[in-house]
């Protein structure tokens, strides 16, 4: 009763009196309001304004503090709706909403809003802008938030490079995912029985290794046991291992680009990664030497244009292009004239991935590949294309798609990093029976790398 009365107590005295955020606070605290947290912002300062947003984060009172702060409150109300669009993982609009909330005249607004959008660059995997951000917010941070922000700040610098393990990201790294999600680790010290094949192939089916290799591959585990007699599991998964690298290394291939000049054509449905393929692949061709030329036969959207410019940029590399909706064949045909007037080395050609028009996207290969072949007898001397690693079996049925439209010379599978599907590789190298010449592990320019079958089946085992 008593502490009935005690609530009533303080919150009538806030009505009459509200300029005293601590009091706020503490409603908010003991009553779980929205509306408290709210006016405890309003009326308090920085230390204030922190307590209070962690309550409502900690208590899940965002939205109704949401509710209560005035339209006014431009910024700190774009904070809570960058909370509110974080926990849903709308993580792009919630960065929209940090940046305007960035722009807050209080410390502790800005300090929250920067950190936010920080993490959620973390979650991106976007390390470098992540610490960029912290960069930002070095000078403000609380004294109460300074561990967690060294701790943070550590994180991200090793996850980017910048600490130990050097500048490049290694394969195993990029299939963590993969290698977690196979778990192997689970079928060591086991004796072999009819179980531990089973659970063996529902593992190796659920990585996207693909129904029809698990089973072959299992098959294969049987007879081995037998014939070679074999009694613990952890020979078994050094069998499978032997098995794996013998059959990827199959399917392994460097980039064919001895005569030069060499045209690359790139291929692969929307949003796969062959921007950004190209624009790895330039920077690392220069690295080496080259001259690198890169065409923009995606014209179906200036975007495009425009992203293969930020790449060809960040190469230092030059590129050809035509305005929005003009031919790709048209461009492809001013950059390999520029090529040859240069004597530049490599023509890297960025296309459009409409595959649900099938018939235009055949006719338009065609023509691309013919003015290629009709002005560089023998090119393209490669034709490459992208693939998803997320996509998982998806990822088959599209190269199936492509090798009905074209020659395909080799695979680039990107985004392994962010899969626990890594298993694809295995499914592709023996189902499709086209070489897997890179694989993308990030977003970062030094982000690919030449597929390494030996690595790669390292990188799945614990
Ligand atoms: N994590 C990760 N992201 C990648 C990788 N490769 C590409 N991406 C991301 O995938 C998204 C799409 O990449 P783009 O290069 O634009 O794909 P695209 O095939 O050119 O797309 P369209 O031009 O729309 O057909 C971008 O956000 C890239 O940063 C990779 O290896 N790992
Ligand atoms: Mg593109």
């Amino acid at each position: 009763m008593l502490g009935f009365f005690k609530r009533k107590n303080l919150r009538d005295e806030l009505k009459e009196n509200p300029q005293q955020p601590e009091k706020w606070l503490k409603l908010a605290e003991k009553e779980n309001d929205g509306e408290a947290i709210a006016n405890a912002i309003k009326y308090g300062n920085g230390n204030i304004t922190l307590e209070a947003v962690k309550l409502a984060q900690e208590r899940n009172l965002i939205e109704k503090t949401l509710k209560h702060l005035s339209e006014t409150e431009i910024e700190i109300r774009a904070l809570f709706e960058g909370l509110k669009e974080k926990n849903k993982e709308n993580f792009s609009r919630a960065r929209n909403f940090f940046e305007t909330a960035a722009l807050s005249k209080s410390d502790a607004i800005r300090f929250l809003a920067t950190l936010n959008a920080a993490e959620i660059l973390k979650e991106e995997k976007l390390y470098d802008e992540a610490l960029k951000k912290l960069q930002e917010i070095e000078p403000i941070v609380p004294e109460s938030e300074k561990k967690n922000f060294q701790k943070l700040k550590k994180e991200l610098e090793e996850k980017s490079g910048k600490r130990k393990g050097g500048f490049f990201k290694t394969f195993r790294e990029g299939l963590k995912k993969t290698r977690e999600a196979l778990n192997l680790s689970i079928f060591k010290g086991r004796k072999i029985d009819e179980e531990l094949f089973e659970e063996l192939e529902e593992k190796l089916i659920l990585a996207d290794i693909g129904v029809k290799t698990s089973l072959q591959l299992i098959e294969e585990l049987r007879k081995e046991t037998k014939k070679r007699k074999l009694k613990t599991s952890d020979q078994l998964l050094e069998i499978l291992k032997e098995k794996l690298k013998n059959l990827l290394s199959q399917y392994a291939g460097e980039l064919n680009i001895e005569n030069q000049p060499a045209v690359i054509l790139v291929l692969g449905v929307n949003g796969v990664g062959k921007t950004t393929t190209i624009g790895k692949l330039a920077k690392q061709l220069k690295d080496r030497g080259k001259s690198v030329l890169l065409a923009a036969a995606d014209t179906f959207r200036a975007a495009a244009i425009e992203q293969l410019e930020v790449w060809a940029e960040r190469a230092g590399v030059r590129i050809i292009k035509g305005s929005e909706g003009a031919d790709p064949a048209s461009v492809v045909f001013d950059a390999v004239q520029s090529l040859k007037a240069r004597g530049e080395n490599i023509l890297i050609v960025d296309t459009a991935g409409r595959l649900h028009n099938k018939e235009r996207l055949m006719k338009e290969i065609k023509k691309i590949k013919k003015v290629i072949s009709r002005e560089m007898p023998g090119e393209p001397s490669e034709i490459l294309l992208v693939l998803d690693a997320n996509t998982g079996q998806n990822a088959i049925s599209q190269a199936k798609a492509f090798k009905e439209i074209t020659d395909v010379t080799g695979i680039v599978l990107t985004k392994l990093d962010g899969t626990a599907k890594g298993g694809i590789v295995v499914a592709i190298a023996s189902e499709l029976k086209i070489p897997i010449k890179y694989v993308g592990i990030g977003e970062k320019i030094e982000d690919l790398q030449p597929f390494n079958p030996e690595e790669f089946v390292e990188g799945l085992f614990n």
